[in-house]
Parts: structure tokens; C-alpha cells; sequence
């Protein structure tokens, strides 16, 4: 059987990480290794993103919802308004409590499932 040589110029030339012209079966696992780090990495860091932004977008609810009793507490809204707007309000409070919620659910589950599956190892 003859041997392969890579194409001049080969986008795998990299894969010779000791320079010595052949790239072994164990450069080859060392450079898929490598891929998958760099995968998982990636996945990490967007699971990071993620996990920021859905933080955030509690903060937010429950400032929101703190502000806006402060603000109905203040006499710059009259009553009047507020008995108006109560039908909005409510769903407004309940939809935002959701969110906040929610996210502390979600946050507690996955977190008991990562101390589950670090106990199974
Ligand atoms: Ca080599």
C-alpha cells in the first residue's frame, strides 16, 4: 500500500504538531480532541449568554414592578388612572411575578440537576 501525502498547501497541514512531515492516527485524535474543546467551549459560553440575559430580564421584571407601585404611590398618578388601568395592572403584576418565578424555577431545577449528575459521576 503506498503512502497518503497531503495535497501542497493542504488545510491539514497544522495537524503535524511535531513538524516531522507525517501525521500520526494520535495527531489526528489529538486534533478532533481538540475540536471538540473548542465546541463544547463555544457551547458554554453561549449557555453563559444566556443565562446572563435571562437574569437580566428578571431584574427587570422586578424592578418594573416595584417601580411601578412606587410610582402609583406617588401623587403624580391620580386614582382615578389606577382604577382605570387596574384591569392592565393585574395582569401586568401577575405576567411579570411569572417571569420572575419562572426563572427562579428554572434556575433551582437546573441547578439541582447539574449537583445530581456531578454526585452520579
Ligand atoms: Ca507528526
Amino acid at each position: 500500500m503506498t503512502e497518503k501525502k497531503l495535497q501542497k498547501g493542504s488545510q491539514y497541514e497544522h495537524l503535524d504538531i511535531d513538524n516531522n512531515g507525517i501525521i500520526t492516527d494520535g495527531e489526528m485524535a489529538i486534533a478532533q480532541k481538540m475540536e471538540q474543546l473548542q465546541h463544547q467551549r463555544e457551547m458554554n459560553q453561549n449557555l453563559d449568554k444566556m443565562q446572563d440575559q435571562q437574569r437580566m430580564m428578571a431584574w427587570v421584571a422586578m424592578g418594573s414592578m416595584v417601580l411601578f407601585v412606587v410610582a402609583m404611590m406617588t401623587p403624580f398618578i391620580d386614582v382615578d388612572r389606577v382604577n382605570q388601568l387596574s384591569g392592565f395592572l393585574n395582569t401586568f403584576f401577575v405576567s411579570q411575578a411569572a417571569v420572575v418565578s419562572v426563572f427562579m424555577g428554572a434556575t433551582a431545577y437546573s441547578k439541582r440537576n447539574n449537583d445530581l449528575s456531578v454526585q452520579s459521576k
